[in-house]
């Protein structure tokens, strides 16, 4: 019998991202199952029982009436929930240890940079200034952690480890050793009032849209040694209310941050984010996650679902993620 087919729908990535790339990786680890890169003209819809897609245009999905499975290359599934033409078929997101460690390690370094007073030291080497302040030690600071799912917790232990205080805030309650773990609104200003240094892993929904603005800055703890508090977001720049961030840098409710993610990406080159004294920030790249550990991922997935067996990572598309 022959194999459902995979179609493939990438548009316009470069180098390790290219379609090109994806449809050879994917012909590698699929023992044999056609792979269609879309749009082909050789290819029947009827036939596609899986797709692998990274932000497909609205609709495109819909055209495959055999689908069972789509996989999306990333972790964060927004750009599919806000697509109403979307199949009622699973959505699998990636969750693989390459992506997790390489957040961890975007986390860890962008808290040490705050704790490490880096912004001011470049600036003394900058001005030959040599100019050492106080350091203080890593239990000086709490970091609290919005979102505590594969991202979030890995990141956790990770900062527990360097003696960090850890705290995180999840939908659903949790246990995690040496993280103190707060949930749901009625606790997010109980976990907000003990943090110093932020971090949201969030994913983008409309529970979270613009959950990072003025009053939730101001709820933030000041009394450590970095005086102002400091937000850092890697999950997804609609998270953020950046007229909110700028002017909270500006008046001091917020010390500094770091950015890995913006409304509108590309960042336009009039932003101020490129040019403020207080902000670090990077083009969407915290997990930049090996190519090939994903199509291996997907194809052990469509192993286990003709197997049989259950999927992982289902995406739950009433919570949106
Ligand atoms: P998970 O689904 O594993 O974790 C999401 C966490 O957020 C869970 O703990 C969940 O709570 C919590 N959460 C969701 N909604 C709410 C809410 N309304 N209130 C409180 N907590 C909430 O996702 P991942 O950890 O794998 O990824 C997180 C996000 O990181 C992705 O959605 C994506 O946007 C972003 N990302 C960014 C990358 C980058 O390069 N910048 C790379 C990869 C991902 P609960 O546990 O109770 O469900
Ligand atoms: C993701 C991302 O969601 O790269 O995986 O942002």
């Amino acid at each position: 019998m022959n194999k459902g087919a995979l179609a493939l729908l990438v548009h316009g990535g470069t180098d390790n991202w290219s379609p090109e790339r994806w449809k050879t990786r994917f012909e590698a680890v699929c023992g044999g199952r056609p792979v269609w890169r879309i749009p082909d003209r050789d290819c029947n819809p009827a036939d596609v029982h899986y797709a692998a897609v990274w932000k497909p245009a609205p609709g495109e999905l819909a055209a495959f009436p055999n689908l069972r499975v789509i996989f999306n290359l990333g972790a964060g599934v927004d750009a599919l929930m806000a697509d109403k033409t979307l199949p009622r078929v699973p959505l699998v997101r990636i969750s693989v240890d390459d992506l997790t460690m390489r957040m961890t390690e975007y986390v860890v370094l962008h808290v040490l940079m705050h704790h490490r007073q880096e912004l001011y030291l470049r600036a003394c080497q900058r001005e030959k200034r040599w100019e050492p302040r106080v350091q203080w030690a890593a239990n000086a600071i709490s970091v609290g952690i919005m979102g505590l799912g594969t991202l979030g917790s890995a990141a956790a232990g990770a900062l527990r480890h360097l003696g960090f205080r850890v705290s995180g805030w999840s939908r659903s309650p949790k246990n995690i050793a040496g993280i103190e773990c707060f949930h749901g609104e009625g606790q997010i200003d109980a976990f907000l009032r003990q943090a110093n240094i932020l971090v949201s892993l969030l994913p983008f929904t409309p529970d979270t849209r613009h959950i990072l603005n003025r009053g939730l800055f101001a709820k933030l703890n000041r009394n450590s040694p970095l005086g102002a508090p400091v937000l850092i977001n890697a999950g997804r720049g609609g998270l953020q209310n950046e007229a909110d961030i700028l002017a909270c840098l500006d008046d001091g409710t917020l010390g500094a941050v770091s950015l890995d993610v913006f409304e509108t990406e590309p960042l336009p080159s009039d932003s101020r984010f490129w040019t403020h004294p207080k902000v670090i920030l990077t083009p969407h790249n915290a997990a930049d996650t090996d190519a090939d550990e994903i199509s291996k991922y997907v194809a052990q997935q469509i192993e286990r679902f003709e197997a049989g067996q259950a999927l992982e990572n289902v995406v739950d598309s009433a919570r949106g993620y």
